[in-house]
């Protein structure tokens, strides 16, 4: 009867937060994602299915608001499970389920879902919603608490924060402080102790040396780093671009912008050598980049990110005297020449997924150290228990000689520096400050480790991109029939030369990657699959222009 009541509640609520009759929507990579006119009942619903999450695993739940890099105009929601993870497969589809059910069909779907997972619907709930800047998601998040209060749940809504600071909190609250305290203070604290640690001991640290530019994509990072700013003590000083007091989100700025283009963001005034780095909307990745003395744009991505981190670690861990596995983990985006300088001249294991960070970090779970990104800046380090505990043995023994020491309290701030539970801008561009300021680098000696191979990314429209179906981590397609064979036909052409084509799981677009010897060649590969593309798979509008 209870349940009945319940049912009677949601079906009332949910009448004020209709489904648009036939539209269907996926939980797609990072979550639901379209325009926010679409969105209402979607958040109502996810905030209905955080609470069976909670119930069912007896923690907290997160819901974040946000279409991350995609244009001001859109928005989207995913949900985080108890250790601050993205939430797990199967809940995926539940939510899909939820998502897509009819008006009249959606008490019987929340139903479904909680016979499945034998939910127990005494137990109670609690769930941490968070929200980007965009307009539509004051509206949104509202719809979210609306879903979570009609089945009698708590809420508890941190109002503007970034995606990784929302991970962290709810991680925080299901590990009772031990990974720090779920509030802005508590993050910020953690972080910049980190930080300070880190960098207290490096000799004589210039001004320079010290000061960052920073393009915070007209977004939520730009207001969390200037209110992170006090606690960094000036031992990092931020010079704030594109900080939403005027400009669009997203728009000619931000880390997706700089990456795809391969260009300055606009709004940042950059002198040659200058250090400097974009966030993208919801502030979880981030790339860096330079303009060197003739004018020419140097960027590093996320591989150069991933490569200066596990150069690091692994010395690190040589100093301390641990003999701790540490793994690099990619997708198919990752530039060739990463993959080739981490398998070859640094001897660690990379491993390849599909893109969207669960798959990385699923993956690099797997390892003692296991660090994943994505070319586009989107990543984090995963450090197993055991790895942790051996480091923090070794820094409390008292018979460790003095280099081991200094090693492993290191690598002890360096795990308190990093946000373990998805990739982190603002903790992914702490730490490496720090790493370059610990081995006193350039960020020119940085970006040559190893150079690029010159490399684009396009998009091509389709009627519907569920026409394209890939396997081997998306490296090739399965379908539509010939598309492969084509794709290495043009491949063949050219020198040094990779390309391949997928769905996007965040915009309605098809995406294609090309890397090859020259610029030209890579360009060129890369509109040529784009045709391939649009001929084989359905291509909507103009057929793509050579660049
Ligand atoms: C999201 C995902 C990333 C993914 C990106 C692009 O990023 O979290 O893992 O690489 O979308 O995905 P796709 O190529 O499928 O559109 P963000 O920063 O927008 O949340």
């Amino acid at each position: 009867n209870n349940r009945m009541a319940l049912f009677e509640k949601v079906s009332h609520y949910s009448a004020l937060h209709p489904k648009p009759v036939g539209l269907v929507l996926q939980y797609g990579t990072s979550g639901f994602r379209t325009n926010a006119k679409q969105l209402d009942h979607i958040m109502y619903r996810m905030g209905l299915l955080a609470v069976l999450r909670s119930k069912k695993t007896k923690a907290t739940i997160g819901v974040m608001v946000t279409a991350s890099h995609n244009p001001e105009e859109d928005n989207g929601v995913k949900l985080i499970d108890p250790m601050g993870e993205m939430v797990t497969p199967l809940w995926e589809e539940y939510a899909t389920q939820l998502a897509n059910a009819e008006q009249e069909g959606l008490v019987t779907a929340l139903n479904d879902i909680i016979e499945r997972e034998a939910v127990n619907m005494s137990q109670d709930a609690s769930v941490f919603i968070g929200k980007d800047t965009r307009p539509s998601s004051e509206r949104l998040s509202q719809a979210v608490l609306d879903g979570v209060s009609s089945l009698g749940a708590h809420g508890h809504d941190y109002g503007l924060l970034t995606t990784p600071q929302l991970h962290f909190m709810v991680r925080c609250k299901n590990t009772d402080g031990s990974y720090g305290n779920a509030t802005m203070e508590g993050y910020y604290t953690k972080l910049s102790q980190a930080f300070i640690q880190l960098t207290k001991h490096v000799p004589n640290r210039t001004d320079d040396q010290k000061r960052l530019l920073v393009d915070g994509a007209n977004g939520i990072g730009a207001l969390k780093m200037r209110e992170m700013e006090p606690f960094l003590q000036n031992e990092l000083q931020v010079l704030l671009y594109n900080d939403g007091s005027q400009g669009k989100l997203n728009y000619l700025c931000g880390a997706d912008h700089v990456k795809v283009l391969q260009k300055l963001p606009q709004g940042v005034e950059i002198a040659a050598g200058d250090r400097c780095c974009s966030f993208d909307g919801d502030a979880d990745r981030i790339v860096y980049y330079f303009n060197d003395s003739a004018g020419k744009f140097h960027l590093l991505d996320g591989d150069k990110i991933a490569t200066l981190i596990s150069i690091y670690l692994k010395e690190l861990l040589t100093q301390a005297g641990l003999d701790l596995q540490v793994a690099v983990v990619q997708t198919a985006y990752a530039n060739g020449s990463s993959t080739r300088y981490l398998e070859e001249t640094m001897k660690v294991t990379v491993r390849c997924v599909k893109t969207g960070v669960k798959h990385l970090h699923h993956a690099a779970q797997e390892f003692d150290i296991g660090v994943y990104f994505e070319a586009n800046g989107h990543g984090t380090v995963l450090f197993s228990k055991a790895a942790e505990g051996r480091i923090k043995q070794l820094a409390l023994d008292p018979n460790t000689d003095d280099e081991k020491k200094r090693a492993a309290c290191l690598l002890e701030n360096t795990i308190n520096l990093i946000n373990q539970t998805v990739g982190d801008a603002i903790s992914d561009m702490l730490l490496i400050e720090a790493v370059l300021a610990i081995r006193d680098m350039t960020v020119q000696q940085w970006n040559a480790i190893y150079t690029d191979l010159p490399n684009r990314q396009l998009k091509v429209k389709v009627a519907d991109r569920r026409v394209i179906d890939t396997t081997d981590a998306e490296r090739r397609a399965v379908k539509p029939a010939g598309l492969q064979d084509a794709i290495d036909v043009l491949v063949k052409k050219y020198q040094m030369s990779r390309a391949f084509v997928r769905p996007s799981g965040t915009e309605d677009v098809v995406r294609v990657y090309a890397e090859a010897d020259t610029q030209e060649n890579a360009d060129a590969l890369a509109h040529e699959v784009s045709v391939t593309v649009y001929k084989l798979a359905g291509g909507v509008g103009e057929e793509p222009k050579p660049l």
